[in-house]
């Protein structure tokens, strides 16, 4: 939603549930601070500072700042004391764009130093999905320095980059992990990337499931969670509309009121705040297997016609 865009061909499977493997969520680690050993200078008023890796946006980047692709180059992750560690999840490459993402370099070989010196090393994939690494056990350490060994290369540009990170610790997490979502349908996949629900449940404020009403504001669309066993959800942690930026959130619609529909047909009508905060809405006691969220009312944007939601989680 970066650029204008809007297709008539969407894709009409989006109303099956998708079903993935397992979504990228586990007990989040709060990092003390994240440095880089270079990263390249400020261009046209963008920064590339390590600082963008933990923003909760994938279109604001890290690059390396050497003369070559970076071999060597590394990013040392704080955690602040010593923590139980699981993984890493990486979203690789430069995500501003699909354009941006084949033309930079991805990180091939990655070498995760412990605090102790211990080194663990990962081949990541040469994909543009947010790609989970886990330690062959939990580790213990203070600190985690990832080392970049090899790239992929683009087709451009001999620079490395890294959008964000995430590091877990052993932790349960508190959220409720969806196995599949649907939807009402979506807009298609764009130069920035895809529309799905899987974007609200991945904790990256730049990152959205869009409506594709051909003529309608997203009034009566619905987006759909599956869980793999009965949960009992407290809360709904929402962010409203597109939270790339302030103006961005303006100019698409957000959602005023909805419908929570349970899996053994109850119902709950919630109010939804018009603010690209994160709001929670208490959930009444249900046990249930799905929860489809269908927006009845919308507030239109000043551009797009598309209601989108960033953020949806059942904790
Ligand atoms: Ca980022
Ligand atoms: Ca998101």
């Amino acid at each position: 939603m970066k650029t204008v865009f809007f297709s008539w061909f969407n894709v009409l499977l989006s109303t099956l549930a998708v079903l993935l493997p397992q979504a990228v969520l586990a007990a989040r680690v709060d990092l003390a601070s994240v440095t880089a050993s270079t990263s390249l200078e400020p261009a046209e008023g963008v920064s590339y500072e390590p600082s963008n890796l933990t923003d909760g946006k994938v279109s604001t980047v890290w690059v390396e700042g050497e003369e070559g692709s970076g071999l060597g180059s590394w990013i040392l992750i704080d955690l602040g004391g010593s923590r139980d560690i699981e993984s890493i999840t990486l979203w690789n490459g430069n995500w501003y764009s699909w354009d941006f993402w084949n033309r930079h370099n991805r990180i091939k070989d990655l070498e995760v130093e412990l605090a102790d010196g211990t080194t663990h090393k990962f081949t990541l994939k040469d994909q543009k999905i947010p790609e989970t690494i886990r330690f062959p056990a939990v580790v213990h350490t203070d600190s985690l320095k990832l080392k970049i060994k090899s790239v992929y290369a683009g087709t451009t540009f001999h620079d490395t980059c890294l959008s964000e990170l995430e590091v877990d610790d052993s932790s349960p997490e508190s959220w409720l992990k969806p196995y599949g979502y649907s939807d009402s349908g979506h807009l298609a996949e764009d130069a920035d990337g895809t529309y799905e629900v899987s974007n609200t449940y991945d904790g990256i404020l730049d990152t959205m499931w869009c409506e594709n009403q051909r003529n309608g504001d997203g009034t009566g669309s619905w987006i759909e969670y599956h869980f793999n066993s009965t949960v009992r959800p407290s809360t709904l942690h929402l962010r409203n509309g597109n939270t790339y930026s302030l103006g961005f959130w303006m100019k698409s619609n957000r959602a005023k009121s909805a419908e929570l529909l349970f899996s053994d047909g109850s119902r709950q009508t919630i109010s939804i705040k018009d603010t690209l905060m994160e709001q929670s809405i208490p959930v009444l006691p249900n046990a249930t297997t799905s929860i489809r969220i269908t927006f009845t009312q919308v507030t239109k944007g000043k551009e797009y016609n598309d209601l989108c939601i960033s953020e949806a989680f059942f904790e």
